[in-house]
């Protein structure tokens, strides 16, 4: 069996983690500029403000795309390139570079899949109060109408805000991202409910204003649990644990709050009734505007976790099995998270699925004649494959892939420590070298799939 003819095989990246160039051309500050002059902020003090020099590369680098023959990519946009107060004047160079590379990507007939925020927040807007303060979602939806009123003749995938559980977590929570607040949780809360009316309202603005029909997905982060046996109490144990909402502990590591609004108009009820004060202030008519049925559910996977069926039929996360490979992370590779969360995801959500990232860090460098030889990352990407092409045999529909990442990248609190890419970065020389993993890829990519069982 094969994969679809018109499988969106792609790679994806982030603004921040790319671009550089933060000041260039009348761009604005974002937190993420402000947040990594802070001492201790990031590991070895480094930043993003060359980073892959992307907005200065770009064109080589869809070059490289092209040579690894991918079919999509996933990339994110500056907000505060494009509106350097996050409201207002527009910053027309800021624009024309995207306008720019979606040209030159068409031109090599790979199809953009624009984030509109992949967290790089202005901080013009933070300093407003950013997510807590209420005009947050019109702000957004403002942002989306001047990306969509210049873009939307050429791009039709259209994603949102990626995984609100990272930024809120990571940037609101612990801090250990920008803007680097401790808040409380019931704040963090309504942050969470004001990016999903910003959701919606940039949707839904999407849906209005596209020239070209557009098609929408939502990226929340796709953890979700692998049942340890094939047994039916595991498998219900872990479709229960990859949906439960984990009051107790306060945390917004779940799938469901982040997901059934998005997909069905609410939020999970028993959830919202256990976290009684702390759970976000609904106003009339939100949750009409956060329901907006995306064309497709974005998952970006990179582990699961393990669940077996306790008493009474209840999950019970249980460790991996011992000797588990690791990551440079310390993430467990489980090739077949992907299977177990194709399979949960469409049964609740019911729409196709695309894995909007998935990848791994690992140790390599640029060895002998040049060359990266990365085999764990081709193999990795085969076996994660792998899962989609049992859940399809299933008859659950995919319609792409996204690696995570084309390229080796700034990443957050970890500098350039971890190296995701399928194009090996020198960060001191901004050389690139496609790793031996990109050749597999493309390999893989113009057998439409078949090549992941050589
Ligand atoms: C995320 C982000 C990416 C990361 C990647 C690797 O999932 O955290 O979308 O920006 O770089 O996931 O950690």
């Amino acid at each position: 069996m094969s994969f679809p003819k018109d499988f969106a095989w792609g790679a994806a990246t982030a603004s921040y983690q790319i671009e550089g160039s933060p000041t260039a051309d009348g761009k604005g500050l974002s937190v993420w500029d402000e947040f990594v002059e802070r001492e201790g902020k990031i590991w070895q003090g480094q930043d993003g403000k060359v980073a892959c020099d992307h907005y200065r590369r770009w064109e080589e680098d869809v070059d490289l795309m092209a040579e690894m023959g991918l079919k999509a990519y996933r990339l994110s946009l500056s907000w505060s390139r494009i509106l350097p107060d996050g409201v207002g004047a527009m910053n027309e160079p800021g624009l024309a570079f995207y306008d720019k590379l979606v040209d030159r990507l068409l031109e090599k007939e790979i199809a953009p899949w624009i984030t509109l925020f992949h967290w790089d927040l202005p901080l013009a807007l933070h300093r407003k109060g950013g997510w807590l303060n209420p005009e947050i979602s019109n702000w957004f939806a403002d942002y989306a109408k001047v990306v969509v009123d210049r873009l939307s003749d050429r791009v039709q995938h259209w994603f949102t805000i990626n995984e609100p559980q990272v930024l809120l977590d990571h940037g609101y929570l612990c801090g250990r991202h920008a803007p680097g607040d401790t808040n409380s949780f019931g704040s963090v809360m309504q942050m969470g409910h004001n990016i999903l009316l910003s959701h919606g309202k940039a949707t839904a603005v999407i849906k209005g204003r596209a020239k070209k029909t557009p098609i929408c997905g939502w990226a929340p982060v796709g953890s979700a649990a692998r049942a340890e046996t094939n047994s039916e109490a595991d498998i219900e144990a872990a479709r229960k644990a990859t949906f439960s909402v984990d009051t107790a502990n306060l945390n917004v590591w779940n799938t469901a709050w982040w997901a059934d609004p998005v997909f069905l108009g609410k939020y999970p009820e028993e959830a919202y009734e256990q976290y009684g004060a702390l759970a976000p202030k609904i106003a009339p008519g939100d949750m009409e505007i956060i329901h907006t049925k995306p064309d497709f559910y974005g998952a970006n996977i990179y582990t699961s976790t393990r669940v077996r069926a306790g008493a009474n039929g209840e999950p019970e996360w249980i460790p991996h099995p011992d000797g588990v490979p690791l990551n440079t992370y310390d993430w467990a590779v489980t090739p077949d998270s992907i299977y177990w969360a194709g399979k949960f995801f469409y049964e609740r959500y019911g729409k196709p699925i695309v894995i909007t990232e998935n990848g791994i860090p690992i140790v390599e460098w640029v060895g002998r004649n040049g060359r990266v030889r990365d085999p764990q990352r081709s193999e990795f990407i085969s076996t994660y494959l792998l899962g989609i092409e049992r859940v399809m045999k299933e008859g659950i529909p995919f319609e792409g892939y996204f690696y995570w990442s084309l390229m080796d990248n700034f990443e957050w609190q970890w500098g350039y420590k971890q190296r995701f890419g399928l194009i090996y970065v020198d960060f001191e020389t901004g050389k690139r070298t496609l790793k031996d993993s990109a050749y597999h890829f493309k390999k893989i990519i113009e057998s439409d799939g078949a090549y992941i069982h050589e």
